[in-house]
């Protein structure tokens, strides 16, 4: 990955921060040996789990979302009482901003040197006071190539007549309005009201092709032949092209997604301690390995990259190439603005 780039996105964001705790809070003496995760599906192996609870003693409950929205809302409503969540860049900044996130003690988190440079101090939570990368990745396509012969090089190419029936996509809001906005040339955080009523335009022909909404497990209706084409995250891809030659993983030439997953500790969480432990845990170059190993996404942990095999480093969708960059964008908390998608999209879907 090239600095430059990292550090071009990282500044685009704003950001707002929030007040930090004194490092003494989360003395670890006085836990229960307890640790609530909620995270994404198909994103923490459950060996990792069972690993730390062999290591700490620390029992584990995971529970998973699909979205981020769908995480915020119960984070939001008080239910969960989570000690840690997996928000992406857009949403650990919205968190910092409302001020629901425990700020990290770094002496806890020693392991925090692994992670390249590149991911670190990024505009949506300088100098990472509250978050640490779990994962990057993109959004990106994969292609049938036993099925489409045709060229698909971008979300125009796919979102085609002769295709309906045909494609998966991510059930998310905010993603799939940014293909819209990528097609008519503007960027993922051009959100508003003009602009949605543009992307309404687009969507209101792209949606009825769609087969499949899958957030969870988009490369399922792939590997099941009940799809030719999709838009999934890179993990996905990563995991149907290491799978099958006949699939191709392509980096939309509009330009598209580039998201950093992160942990992040609630404001009020019963174990910030264990927490701590969990966060510094993974970052063991071992522990992120096996993390790859499952799920492979970007690897930020610069230790554990040393330790993929020259496949999974070549995977494209893992490892997107240095011109691929060029075309990623990270999203940017649009406060509000958010609901109105969410509005837009549930109508369309309903049509
Ligand atoms: N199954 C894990 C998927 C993780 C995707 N996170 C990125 C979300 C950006 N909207």
């Amino acid at each position: 990955m090239k600095r430059t780039v990292w550090t071009r996105l990282g500044g685009m964001l704003g950001m707002v921060a929030g007040l930090a705790l004194a490092g003494s809070a989360f003395a670890q003496k006085t836990e229960e040996k307890a640790l609530r995760i909620f995270c994404w599906s198909e994103y923490v192996p459950q060996g990792v789990i069972k690993a730390f609870t062999k290591e700490t003693g620390i029992k584990v409950s995971v529970e998973n979302y699909a979205s981020n929205e769908e995480m915020l809302a119960k984070l939001v409503s008080g239910g969960g009482a989570y000690d840690l969540i997996q928000p992406s860049e857009y949403v650990i900044e919205a968190l910092i901003k409302d001020r629901r996130l425990e700020a990290l003690d770094k002496d806890q988190i020693p392991n925090l040197k692994h992670i390249g440079s590149d991911f670190l101090d990024l505009g949506f939570d300088k100098g990472n006071r509250y978050s640490v990368p779990w994962m990057a990745g993109t959004v990106g396509i994969v292609v049938n190539t036993a099925k489409v012969k045709d060229p698909v090089t971008g979300f125009s190419d796919l979102f085609q007549e002769k295709y309906k029936g045909r494609i998966v996509v991510l059930d998310d809001g905010r993603e799939i309005v940014s293909w819209a906005l990528a097609s008519l040339g503007m960027g993922p955080n051009e959100i508003n009201k003009k602009t949605l009523a543009k992307a309404r335009e687009v969507l209101v022909k792209w949606l009825p092709l769609v087969k499949v909404y899958d957030s969870d497990s988009p490369k399922t209706a792939l590997i099941n032949g009940d799809v030719d084409l999709g838009v999934v995250w890179s993990g996905e891809g990563a995991i149907l092209v290491a799978q099958n030659k006949k699939f191709r993983w392509v980096v939309p030439k509009e330009g598209t997604h580039l998201f950093i997953d992160s942990l992040a500790i609630p404001k009020g969480a019963k174990h910030p301690g264990n927490a701590h432990q969990f966060i510094n845990f993974i970052l063991r170059p071992d522990i992120s390995k096996m993390i790859s190993d499952e799920f492979p996404y970007t690897n930020p942990n610069l230790e554990a990259q040393k330790l993929l095999s020259k496949e999974q480093l070549a995977n494209p969708a893992s490892f997107p190439s240095a011109e691929e960059m060029k075309r990623l964008e990270v999203f940017r908390d649009i406060g509000g603005m958010a609901s109105s998608i969410d509005e837009l999209i549930t109508d369309l879907k309903a049509q």
